[in-house]
């Protein structure tokens, strides 16, 4: 006999995004889809699988979304509510391997502290701005 499966842990589900900063500038992707949030920039990153802790998703979404192999460092900024009923975190990640290719995107470039405001957001992500430029520091 094949056991049930779990019942999902209790609270909300969570999507986490990466913050990939190398000199200066941090790595953003512009969504494909849904069609409501298509063509705006955001953190890449995706929903958590059963098993899997936050810095686990975060290494396969990105080795996924962007072939590149990342090592998940400290959180950066709010907890985001989405309409989905998801929860959002942002960590700061660190690049190990690869170059970043949209395979899930539309594009995916490179932003500085200076133009970061200007940007094209999904809207959950914004909130992050004022940290992301903390991190980045100035230009
Ligand atoms: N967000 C969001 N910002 C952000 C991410 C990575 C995700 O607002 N930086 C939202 C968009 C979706 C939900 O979180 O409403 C799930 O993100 P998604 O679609 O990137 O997660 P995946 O890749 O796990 O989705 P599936 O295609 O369903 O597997």
């Amino acid at each position: 006999m094949v056991p049930p499966p779990l019942p999902p842990p209790p609270g909300p589900a969570t999507v986490v995004a990466g913050a990939v900063i190398e000199n200066g500038r941090v790595l953003l992707a512009q969504r494909a889809a849904p069609p409501e949030l298509a063509g705006r920039w955001e953190l890449p990153g995706g929903k958590i699988e059963p098993g899997e802790t936050p810095p686990d998703a975060l290494v396969r979404e990105l080795r996924e979304e962007l072939g590149i192999d990342v090592t998940v460092g400290e959180p950066v900024g709010v907890h985001v509510p989405l309409p989905t009923g998801h929860v959002l975190r942002a960590y700061a990640v660190r690049r190990v391997a690869g170059t970043p290719s949209a395979l899930d995107h539309d594009a995916v470039r490179w932003v500085g502290a200076a133009d970061l405001h200007e940007v094209d957001w999904v809207p959950a992500d914004r909130e992050w701005v004022a940290d992301l430029v903390m991190l980045i520091g100035p230009e």
